[in-house]
This record gives structure tokens, C-alpha cells and sequence, in this order.
């Protein structure tokens, strides 16, 4: 099996959790998306040339949530979703909320880091607002439970526990949200997470990379 990942892409490292998560067999190869990404060997991959993709058995799959599904599905043991009809939709709906509401609200909030610019101060006090809003609804769905509808780690982890614990990091506390705090705490001592979380050296790296990249692509 092989991932083709970004170490600071949170869309790929939530696959990479959850294969490390499942103990499964893996080569893991970087792309730097400086314009390896628009190569054809890559992009005969995925057309949309983005990362992740998860070749398996000369089978490509791209998209990061079917690539957990199809990880699922394929290798069962450990069970990463629910089977319980209301703690599926509680996963499902974390996974969702964090693509659909949370992921998007991150731009702003992380544009200087990644050297996208400094975005308007009322675009980060809304995105910190919707921040919050996905804060208060994900701390209202952990019940005494350590994590998400489960008493192991399922894909509500892996997709909303490698964005969630970044929040501090572009300028949004989780004081005020106890569960999340320590779930987050709980997430941080796993060798899963410790193992792929990025360093300033790696975004370092990534942005220089990816500027230059842009840069020639603005200029051709
Ligand atoms: N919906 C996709 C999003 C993947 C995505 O946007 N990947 C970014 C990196 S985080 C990428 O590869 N961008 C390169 C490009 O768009 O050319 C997924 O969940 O897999």
C-alpha cells in the first residue's frame, strides 16, 4: 500500500492516522506540491491533482474521507466506525463538520503562517466565530465517553482530532471547552499522533517550496 501525502496537509495526515491506527503495511511518499503534483505519473493518479491518494493492490483512490471508508471496509480490524446507527451519525457528522465548516474557517485563520497574506480583520473575526460554533457543537456531542460515540479511536479522530489541536497554533483557544481539551490531550499522547504531527521546519520548508512554485506558475 502506498500514501502520497504532505506531512502539513491535514487532508492527507488524517489517512496516514488512521493507517498507523490500523497497524497496517504502508510506504509513504511525499509529495512536495511545488509541481510534482502536475507530473503525469501523479496526475494519471488523480486527475484533480491533490494528496492524498491510496494505491492498494494496483487500486487508486482519491478523496480523503472515501479513502478511510475504503480502508475500512478492506481492513475491519480495528473498527474505526460505529455500529450503532447513533454513534455512526455522531462520527459521520464530526468528519462532515470538520471538512464542510471547520477546514474552510482555517484559511484565513492560517493564511499568514502559510504565506498566503494577511487576510481583512473582520474575514478572521468571522472565521474565529465559526470556529467557535463548531467548538461548542463538537463539545455538546462528547458524552463520558474518551472519544467521539466511542471508546476507541474512530474516524471522527482522524479527520477532526489532526484540526482540531492546531486551533491555539492560528490564534483560536479551546480554554473554553473542557471536553475538547482533554480530548485533544488524550489524542496527543498517541504514537499515531505523535508520530505525524509536522514541525515548524517541515511548514517552513512546505511554504518556500510552494511560493516559488507559484511564483513560476504567475510568471509562465
Ligand atoms: N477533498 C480532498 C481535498 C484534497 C486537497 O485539497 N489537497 C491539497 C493539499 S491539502 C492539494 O493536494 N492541493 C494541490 C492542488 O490543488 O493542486 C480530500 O479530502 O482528499
Amino acid at each position: 500500500m502506498k500514501l502520497y501525502h504532505t506531512p502539513i496537509s491535514t487532508n492527507s495526515r488524517r489517512v496516514w492516522v488512521a493507517i498507523l491506527e490500523k497497524n497496517l503495511d504502508f510506504e509513504l511518499i511525499e509529495i512536495h506540491l511545488d509541481g510534482d503534483h502536475l507530473q503525469s505519473e501523479f496526475v494519471a493518479m488523480n486527475p484533480f491533482h491533490r494528496i492524498p491518494v491510496l494505491v492498494d493492490d494496483d487500486f487508486t483512490v482519491v478523496e480523503s474521507l472515501a479513502i478511510l471508508d475504503y480502508l475500512e471496509t478492506k481492513y475491519p480490524e480495528p473498527a474505526m466506525l460505529p455500529k450503532d446507527p447513533q454513534d455512526l451519525a455522531v462520527v459521520k457528522m464530526v468528519e462532515l463538520v470538520t471538512v464542510n465548516e471547520l477546514a474552510p474557517a482555517l484559511y484565513p485563520l492560517s493564511s499568514e503562517k502559510m504565506g498566503w497574506g494577511t487576510p481583512q480583520p473582520q474575514e478572521i473575526a468571522k472565521a474565529k466565530e465559526k470556529v467557535n460554533t463548531v467548538l461548542a457543537f463538537f463539545e455538546g456531542l462528547l458524552d463520558d465517553r474518551p472519544y467521539f460515540a466511542s471508546n476507541t479511536v474512530t474516524f471522527a479522530e482522524c479527520v477532526a482530532g489532526t484540526v482540531v489541536p492546531l486551533l491555539p497554533w492560528v490564534g483560536v483557544s479551546i480554554d473554553g471547552y473542557p471536553k475538547i481539551q482533554a480530548w485533544c490531550d488524550r489524542l496527543m499522547s498517541r504514537p499515531s499522533w505523535q508520530q505525524t504531527q509536522f514541525t515548524e521546519a517541515d511548514l517552513g520548508a512546505f511554504v518556500s517550496r510552494r511560493q516559488k512554485f507559484l511564483a513560476q506558475s504567475e510568471a509562465s
